[in-house]
């Protein structure tokens, strides 16, 4: 069958969701402390660093969970007598779910892919791909905000779901946000639906630490494109060599913490803000919190969450863990 026939994209209408980058650089830079939020980090030149991140020796959470998908994938797959939807928050261009998806198609000959997304052009050249790599893979792609893209499916889908969200994601949002989060994940699914979750766990500093800031200062760089972008995007002029990068565990919250430090005494002027922004030296930049989980703290988040750890599986060095969440009843 062509690629037309096996692909579609839905756009909702996610404008309401989107805050600028002008408004959010604007209130984040006026805040004390100061701070630009990490959602920003994945323009073109940022998704490009990211991947670079994902290959370092340092950076042990890409590997670690592909480790885990690739030895349990087919027994994931030999959960489901019959061809599921494989739903993935975010855009699956990854080893990590090609994995999945090659395991499902060897177990049922069929599967929908249905990769939920904000931007449409990611989903397109994500999906291209994928539909010339599967000949027997139909992609119903969703371009919106994870829950509206959810709540379309919960509408229509009458194939059980296996919902993706790897990486660790879950980490980049603040614990109170991650259960609310995932509670509206849960509202959207049926009892014979599963949540797949990747999440990376607390461990000694040390290993933490350089997995945030690399000896080859790749995660740097990554931190200071979003100066430059701010540059190009919004006509500022930050010289991001005047700012080191920083990442410290703070280890009673769980908590990587991500900054940029100012060096000097400094004046940044953006021009399309119409706004001057005074660094003193030593003043930092919040760029991102990367939380770390318990086992107990994943058994506590699915239970005040709607849901129960059905399985779970950790690495060779037991760094990270992809957790099976069930929906129980409330
Ligand atoms: C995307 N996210 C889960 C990554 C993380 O580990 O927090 C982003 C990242 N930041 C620095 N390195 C990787």
């Amino acid at each position: 069958m062509s690629h037309d026939a096996r692909f579609s994209l839905i756009e909702l209408d996610t404008d309401q969701h989107l805050e600028s980058l002008a408004t959010e650089v604007r209130e984040g830079l006026t805040a004390t402390p100061k701070q630009i939020p990490c959602h920003f980090f994945y323009d073109e030149t940022g998704s490009q660093i990211f991947e670079e991140i994902c290959e370092l020796p340092e950076y042990y959470l890409t590997r670690a969970e592909s480790e885990i998908l690739r030895d349990r994938a087919e027994e994931i797959a030999r959960r489901y007598a019959q061809p599921i939807a494989l739903v993935e928050l975010g855009s699956g261009s990854a080893i990590k779910t090609r994995l999945l998806i090659d395991a499902l198609l060897q177990e049922h000959g069929s599967l929908s892919y249905v990769p939920i997304d904000i931007s449409p052009s990611v989903l397109e050249a994500s999906a291209q791909q994928l539909l010339d790599d599967y000949k027997h893979l139909e992609i119903r792609a969703i371009a919106a905000e994870y829950q509206d893209g959810l709540h379309r499916i919960h509408d229509d889908d009458r194939h059980a779901k296996l919902i993706l969200w790897l990486g660790s994601s879950i980490g980049n949002l603040d614990r109170p946000v991650a259960e609310q989060f995932i509670s509206s994940l849960r509202a959207e699914m049926d009892p014979q639906d599963r949540l797949l979750l990747g999440i990376d766990l607390r461990k000694n500093r040390e290993v933490l630490e350089d997995a945030y800031d690399d000896s080859r200062g790749v995660t740097a760089r990554f931190n200071k494109n979003l100066l430059e972008r701010i540059n190009r995007e919004l006509g500022a002029d930050f010289d991001s060599g005047a700012f080191d990068f920083q990442a410290t565990y703070d280890e009673v919250e769980g908590n990587v913490v991500s900054e940029l430090r100012s060096r000097r005494d400094q004046t940044v002027r953006i021009d399309d803000l119409d706004l001057e922004v005074k660094f003193a030296a030593s003043e930092t930049i919040h760029t991102e919190n990367s939380f770390k989980y318990s086992l107990a703290e994943i058994d506590a988040l699915a239970h005040c969450t709607g849901f129960a750890v059905e399985d779970r599986w950790l690495d060779a060095n037991q760094r990270y863990s992809v957790n099976l969440f069930a929906p129980t009843d409330r």
